[in-house]
């Protein structure tokens, strides 16, 4: 059964802090004072992520022993060095596979508009030979790339591949390595859009044969860390970068995609990893892959390639956001292919303060629409629980009508046409996030932390919020140790056998992602870059509006159409009296984790 979390007593988080205001989402400076007061948080921030890494791999070369601990109180956390060193991920390669490294001749001339792209003129071979297959099958897989990709071809969405749980777990289950792979089709050109990145680490992730391909990469860095990431690119000659415009403070470019140009065609990939070792490694994480998008015969009329749900229009607004040449010049890309398979639609955020029909490209505001527009009428869907699941938490203000209610709430519990909405007290929001002994035992120990950036500063001023946590589980699916990178949101029915919707994207739980009113209500002001795809059932043909949920997603026999591989355990357990959120800036010294070692933030 569901329980209703939004009516319970708050006794979780139970923090004694002054309190701040700052609208922001969380970000990658845990900056604790020893007084436990609120710094300000830097107007432009810098190295955004670093200091999290910085904090992971120190734990992880230094790590503070359970039984060396300095005394048995907990100390309150000292005060955060911030430095502004480069970050520990950009430093090394971490190279796990220890591949050759490319050294390639620097180049002098080095702008931000890439050479123009030389589209294949031909629909070559869209399918490996199977000495290909069997050239890129590693060893220790049962699956090749080639067979994981078909198996879930209906949806695209897969989860990465964790390094350390049973094998059987990882069926179905892709890395960087496999989605790059030539089976997958003969890279010409490619872009990367993300937040982190280690360039040495994301080149060698490229079969050998493609590293010299032109690649582009999309980030939000700013000055110094801007200056890093041209530097860490400077040795590859075929690496052009491009900086997202962010013009206000707290704006982050979050989205994570990848266009592959390839010989045979084109695939765009949704997902929510950074480009670093660590993201790939032991963390659930998703991943949607488009079908291969083959080449438009010439000529084609400029309304040919689009699908039922406008995917290429919307993935043509999401890049012309940008206003970039190099960007633009994909744009052209795409024009010239058939992404008429596509069958789910684009949910995006794009920084900027919107009004009148532009409320409605972006954020939460753009979910509304599509789900009033497209979802189906379902019996009694009225009262299914909504269910938000996210590894990241902004400020949203001192209680639930604030924003959680009036606006993110409101978005996610719309329903077709002509159906009136419940008040939220009969249909139930609930949040998943780990709690302090999810991170604890997890296979990264208390260093997966780093990747879940909720600061005591936010945390202490809602705790209101943390009556809504569940933990995170997912047994079925083997990841329960692998702590989530992922973020999901989804309408479930009560009995979490069928599915409304589902959405995989990079948008965490706050305002900076999913933008908040403005005006009276007239104006949507979104902070970052958000990029996710939502899957509806009726864009699959399932006429009865549902997908059903696949409890075990690597139960055999299960073939039972429209059943939607959901990564995580339901229903959603509730977080015991003892549990908390793991919040990333505060020592937790009282128990060990899966290493045996604590976490001291300094
Ligand atoms: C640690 C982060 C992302 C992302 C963004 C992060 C921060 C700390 C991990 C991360 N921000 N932060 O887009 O995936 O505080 O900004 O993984």
């Amino acid at each position: 059964m569901h329980r209703s979390a939004g009516s319970q007593q708050s006794n979780y988080g139970k923090w004694t802090l002054s309190s701040s205001d700052d609208e922001s989402e969380d970000r990658g400076r845990p900056s604790t004072s020893s007084s436990m007061s609120r710094d300000r948080v830097d107007p432009v921030p810098q190295y955004p992520c670093s200091d999290a890494r910085k904090e992971s791999l120190k734990r992880k070369s230094d790590p503070l022993r359970f039984e060396e601990r300095p005394g048995k109180e907990p100390s309150p956390a000292k005060k955060l060095k911030t430095d502004k060193e480069k970050s520990g991920w950009r430093l090394s390669s971490s190279d796990e596979e220890s591949k050759p490294r490319q050294t390639l001749k620097v180049k002098a001339e080095r702008d931000e508009t890439s050479r123009k792209l030389e589209v294949p003129n031909t629909n070559k071979k869209r399918q490996p030979s199977p000495d290909t297959r069997e050239k890129y099958k590693t060893p220790s897989d049962s699956q090749d790339p080639w067979d994981v990709m078909k198996a879930g071809e209906l949806f695209g969405f897969y989860l990465t591949k964790v390094t350390g749980i049973k094998p059987k777990y990882n069926t179905g289950a892709l890395h960087i390595k496999d989605i790059l792979s030539p089976l997958f089709g003969t890279l010409v050109s490619s872009v990367q859009f993300n937040y982190c990145i280690d360039v040495a680490w994301l080149v060698a992730q490229y079969p050998e044969e493609f590293r010299k391909k032109p690649l582009l990469i999309v980030h939000g860095e700013k000055q110094q860390s801007k200056a890093q990431l041209h530097e860490d690119a400077h040795p590859y000659e075929n690496i052009r970068l491009c900086q997202a415009r962010l013009d206000n403070a707290f704006g982050t470019h979050h989205t994570k995609m990848m266009l592959l140009l390839y010989q045979e065609g084109l695939r765009v990939v949704i997902h929510t990893s950074n480009l670093i070792r660590d993201d790939w490694h032991q963390k659930t994480q998703g991943i949607w892959l488009s079908p291969l998008y083959p080449r438009l015969p010439e000529g084609s009329s400029s309304l040919a390639g689009e699908s039922v749900t406008n995917f290429r229009s919307d993935l043509m607004a999401y890049l012309n956001a940008y206003s970039s040449p190099s960007l633009r010049e994909w744009m052209d890309v795409i024009k010239q292919h058939d992404l008429s398979e596509t069958r789910v639609y684009l949910v995006g955020s794009t920084p900027g303060r919107f009004q009148g029909h532009d409320k409605e490209k972006w954020g939460h505001f753009r979910l509304r629409k599509i789900l009033r527009e497209r979802a189906s009428p379902i019996a009694g869907v009225e009262s299914w629980p909504v269910l938000g699941q996210f590894s990241s938490i902004g400020s949203m203000g001192t209680d639930k009508t604030k924003w959680l209610h009036s606006e993110f709430s409101e978005s996610l519990k719309t329903l077709g046409k002509g159906v009136k909405t419940l008040p939220n007290t009969e249909n139930p929001l609930q949040l998943i996030y780990p709690s302090v002994d999810n991170v604890r035992t997890s296979l990264e120990g208390y260093p997966a932390g780093g990747s879940l950036p909720y600061s005591i500063q936010t945390a202490q001023k809602q705790p209101w919020l943390h009556s809504y946590f569940h933990r995170w589980k997912a047994e079925t699916s083997g990841r329960s140790r692998a702590m989530p990178h992922i973020k999901t949101y989804m309408r479930v029915s009560p009995d979490c056998r069928k599915l409304a919707w589902f959405m995989v994207t990079s948008a965490n739980l706050s305002k900076a992602a999913w933008g908040s009113l403005e005006k009276n209500g007239t104006q949507l002001f979104i902070r970052s870059y958000e990029l996710g795809v939502l899957f509806l059932p009726s864009a699959f043909g399932y006429d009865n509006g549902v997908f059903h949920v696949k409890e075990n997603i690597y139960a055999k026999n299960d073939d039972l159409k429209g059943t939607f591989p959901v990564p995580y355990d339901l229903p959603p357990e509730h977080y015991a009296g003892k549990d908390r959120p793991w919040v990333w800036n505060i020592p937790y010294v009282n128990a060990p984790d899966s290493h045996g070692n604590i976490w001291c933030p300094s």
